[in-house]
């Protein structure tokens, strides 16, 4: 949904912006670089049309529970799993949520992991399920899916952590996707640092596209430069969002999508009719 146009000249450059997206296309960053003679001008802009897409996208940051007693006849937790590469802050998300009162409102929280590989991954969210007091199940293989949920069945939200994918060990990546897939989640979000190069997004989508996810969730906002970061992030991952994450601080560094995206994306200017006429004229 973002564009990238380049040229020599600033003025032709939002003409060209103009004629393909729009007298009120939003231009997210324009950037002049010298070199030598030479001057280079690019303008990344999203079309009006785009950015109505867009904000579809930004979710409730509490989801919809269905009554677990109510009309549907839905029985068992809302089950909510997180998938991304390793390190890019999937364990400390999910316990900044189960911490977070009003995540779920106030529904009650518990935690299954699926990163059961690694004994400090298990060490890790053991201790912030024992200081949290939440329940915690760790599944190691198919056959304790359903006991582990049936255990967790005094919750309403289950929060399903998951390892990164192994670059090496195939039987494992097989394995923890095929327990994520029987548990079924409600949602399943895809975990990407707003400091991950475009390439590596790509990758990650690709990687992980066999758990379907259903959300995109940016993490370290705090670490990029600016939030072009995190606009670049989510015009590339389409999917819809909840909540996106701004620092290391558990529980407290994690907001609602919706206004940290709006505010990323400078609702001012989107909401000034003519932002490009105004721009460049
Ligand atoms: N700066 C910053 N660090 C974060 C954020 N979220 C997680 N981290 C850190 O990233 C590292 C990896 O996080 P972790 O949750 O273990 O990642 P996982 O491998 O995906 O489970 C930890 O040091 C976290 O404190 C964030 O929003 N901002
Ligand atoms: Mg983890």
């Amino acid at each position: 949904m973002l564009e990238t146009f380049q040229g020599s000249d600033l003025r032709r450059v939002m003409d060209d912006v103009r004629r393909a997206l729009g007298d009120d296309a939003l231009v997210i960053r324009s950037h002049v670089d010298r070199r030598g003679s030479r001057t280079v001008v690019e303008v990344l802009a999203a079309s009006d049309a785009d950015l109505a897409t867009l904000k579809q996208r930004l979710a409730p940051p509490a989801p919809f529970l269905p009554s677990r007693h109510g009309g549907r006849g839905q029985s068992g937790p809302f089950i909510v799993a997180f998938v991304g590469p390793g390190g890019a802050g999937k364990s400390t998300t999910l316990v900044k949520l189960a911490l977070n009162p009003r995540a779920f409102d106030g529904a009650r929280v518990g935690l299954l992991t699926l990163d059961t590989f690694r004994v400090g991954a298990l060490d890790q969210i053991q201790q912030y399920a024992d200081l949290a007091s939440l329940h915690l199940e760790a599944v190691y293989d198919e056959r304790e899916v359903v006991g582990a949920l049936q255990r967790l069945d005094e919750c309403d939200v289950v929060l399903v952590d998951t390892p990164g994918r192994s670059p090496r060990d195939a039987n494992a990546n097989a394995l923890w996707q095929s327990l994520l897939l029987r548990l079924a989640p409600d949602e399943t979000h895809l975990v990407l640092p707003v400091t991950l190069r475009m390439e590596g997004v790509a990758v990650a989508v690709k990687q992980y596209a066999g758990c379907k996810p259903t959300h995109l969730l940016p993490t370290k906002t705090d670490e990029a430069a600016s939030d072009i970061a995190l606009v670049e992030l989510v015009g590339h991952v389409e999917l819809p969002m909840r909540w996106v994450t701004t620092g290391q601080a558990v529980p407290d560094d994690i907001r609602p999508a919706r206004a940290r995206v709006l505010n990323a994306l400078g609702v001012a200017a989107s909401d000034t009719p003519g932002a490009v006429a105004a721009i460049a004229a």
